[in-house]
């Protein structure tokens, strides 16, 4: 790891999608790229798929590509890396070399059923708070009709642990189903940053829906499961990185 490596500056919006990110759970970046930045993107999106044999996409179906396959299309490598998000990661996270622990696209091809109410929290385990942290850049608009994300603003919060509170219990599924979840409204261009934790969940899906996301962790201490989950790409990621695009290789090494 580069310990040369500066904490970036945030600019006074970008403070208040850390700070809202910290509070509701989700917080958007908005347009984050322009509708000619977009453009490269979506190409390379779509040519990634089809050079992975997932073709121009199957309706009701999911496509996730993830991993080392991603690293040769430089549009999409570069969202990776990108300053803005990686400053709203080191805010939250409270770490100045995010640890970018994966790297995906997703896609849905309409006539999709959605996703279910969830958290990607560890069920039945408390976590320490703000250890790790997703970015969605969307390449699709989104809304309140077709593949809005919803959620349930706070509730990462349940999922950490807290010295005060030592019985405190993780939520179960049961509660994660009857939350209060409101949409978020996107353009293509857009990013989401999301806790992990909190409770989310995607309405069916009428138009194509593509956005390429990564996962950022902290290098210090983690939920046991999450510890456990990491170590094969871990021990992956050990050796050369020559492969690996240079402004991507500090968050993409591991320390
Ligand atoms: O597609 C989305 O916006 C969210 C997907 C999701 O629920 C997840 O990856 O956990």
């Amino acid at each position: 790891m580069d310990l040369n490596l500066q904490v970036m500056d945030l600019s006074s919006e970008d403070e208040a999608v850390v700070a809202t990110a910290k509070r509701d759970g989700i917080a958007v970046l908005s347009t984050l790229l322009t509708a000619s930045e977009l453009e490269p993107i979506r190409t390379e999106f779509d040519q990634l798929h089809l050079d992975m044999g997932k073709g121009p996409g199957t309706p009701g179906v999911r496509d996730s590509i993830s991993g080392d396959a991603v690293l040769a299309y430089p549009h999409l490598v570069a969202l990776y890396s990108h300053p803005r998000i990686i400053a709203v990661a080191q805010a939250i996270l409270q770490e100045p070399v995010p640890w970018a622990w994966q790297i995906k696209t997703n896609r849905y091809t309409p006539e999709h059923v959605g996703v279910r109410r969830h958290t990607d929290g560890v069920v039945g385990e408390l976590s320490p708070p703000f250890t790790r942290l997703s970015m969605a850049v969307f390449l699709d608009d989104i809304d309140a009709v077709s593949g809005a994300l919803t959620y349930v603003p706070g509730s990462h919060l349940w999922h950490f642990a807290a010295v005060d509170q030592p019985d405190k219990q993780s939520p179960t599924q049961e509660q994660i189903d009857t939350g209060d979840y409101i949409p978020v409204a996107l353009r293509a261009g857009d990013v989401v940053i999301r806790v992990p934790e909190v409770w989310h969940a995607v309405i069916p899906i009428h138009h194509m829906r593509r956005y390429v996301t990564a996962s950022y962790m902290t290098r210090g201490e983690l939920s046991a499961q999450m510890t456990e989950r990491i170590v094969a790409e871990r021990e992956r990621r050990v050796g050369s990185l020559d492969h690996v695009p240079e402004d991507l290789r500090p968050y993409y090494a591991v320390d």
